[in-house]
């Protein structure tokens, strides 16, 4: 049986993680990366895909997922410059391809991408990671303009009179028009994708709700058997993420790890362990036992029914004293990485033995 593909994330030359680190992690194949000096929208030069296909190559790593092509607002918006935004993006998909990338992860969340309340909690053990406190969001309210209040992961690039217009023009949409405006992009990248034998692989939103009252869509089961009708094409899958789905009690990881693996439409996963709390959640280290979401069923789930796309650690605590982009340093990531290359070890030892 083929076997997954470990992966870890990258944020180019600038990350304070190296290729020369990335590539000691036992078992690593792939660097997910993306171009990240061009506006959301903009056609990726050749040349700086080609360029980190060259770095990721030197170091005996592979460059074939893409975190992520971002989607402009305007077609999450619907807006009449959609179509010329759509085209830019069908064009990143094939200058991608051309270069060997094999998996596309995008979201669709409106304005506000992964939201978290702070990003250094002190954690029992002394580690530090990301949470989100429900009542801590309930105090920002981003159309107010006299509050300063602004929340972690935000794109700062908006002033914010901007941040106001384009949060007001999502508060006048419903989540069906933002149904729409997904099936309307998925019909024209989609087909494209497909003649490019590239996977595209929508991460859902995270958290799994709506905040101040912008329609968020890829949040449960429910939808993703909805999205995944909207153009039912196997080019047309998912990122599992198990924290931004786990977050919520409702979702119930390992099922659907099952019942979307068993149907070939996993092309990525985001493995990472939350705490769900009363009034929102913590990030956890990997390990199951640390909390809510039993890992190794999720990653029995996936083997039982023969995943063999990209699985990547997903957010790590800060630990022993590094210092870096938050949820995105080293050495958790690591342990995390090395954590699932044991239940996959031992997942698939025991099933032959049987
Ligand atoms: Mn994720």
């Amino acid at each position: 049986m083929e076997r997954m593909k470990l992966s870890f994330r990258w944020y180019g030359a600038d990350d304070k993680v190296t290729l020369e680190q990335i590539r000691q992690i036992p078992g690593m194949h792939t660097v997910v990366t993306a171009v990240y000096d061009v506006p959301p929208g903009e056609v990726w030069q050749k040349t700086s895909i080609e360029d980190l296909k060259q770095q990721i190559e030197k170091a005996g790593l592979h460059f074939e997922v893409v975190e992520s092509i971002p989607v402009h607002e305007d077609i999450k918006l619907g807006k009449p410059k959609r179509d010329q935004y759509i085209e830019n993006y069908c064009e990143n998909i094939r200058r991608v391809a051309a270069a060997g990338v094999k998996c596309i992860c995008y979201n669709f969340m409106p304005v506000f991408d992964w939201t978290r309340t702070q990003l250094d909690h002190v954690l029992e053990d002394g580690s530090t990671s990301l949470v989100y406190y429900q009542e801590q969001v309930d105090q920002v309210n981003p159309l107010e303009s006299d509050s300063d209040l602004t929340l972690p992961g935000w794109d700062s690039s908006y002033s914010r009179e901007e941040l106001k217009q384009v949060v007001s023009e999502y508060q006048a949409m419903t989540e069906e028009d933002l149904w729409e405006n997904l099936r309307y992009f998925l019909q024209r990248v989609i087909p494209v994708a497909a003649e490019c034998k590239v996977n595209m692989a929508i991460h859902e939103d995270d958290p799994c709700w709506s905040i101040f009252g912008l329609p968020r869509i890829i949040t449960s089961e429910e939808n993703l058997d909805r999205f995944l009708k909207l153009v039912d094409d196997p080019h047309n899958g998912i990122t599992l993420c198990t924290g931004s789905l786990g977050c919520s009690c409702r979702n119930d990881m390992v099922k659907m790890a099952k019942k979307y693996s068993a149907m070939g439409r996993i092309h990525f996963v985001h493995m990472r362990n939350v705490q769900v709390l009363e009034n929102g959640f913590e990030e956890r280290a990997h390990l199951s036992s640390c909390g809510s979401l039993d890992m190794y069923e999720i990653m029995k789930a996936l083997y039982d029914n023969g995943f063999s796309g990209y699985i990547r650690p997903d957010h790590g605590r800060m630990i022993w004293g590094e210092t870096g982009r938050p949820g995105y340093g080293l050495f958790d990531r690591a342990l995390g990485a090395t954590y699932l290359n044991g239940l996959w070890e031992a997942i698939e030892k025991g099933d032959k033995r049987q």
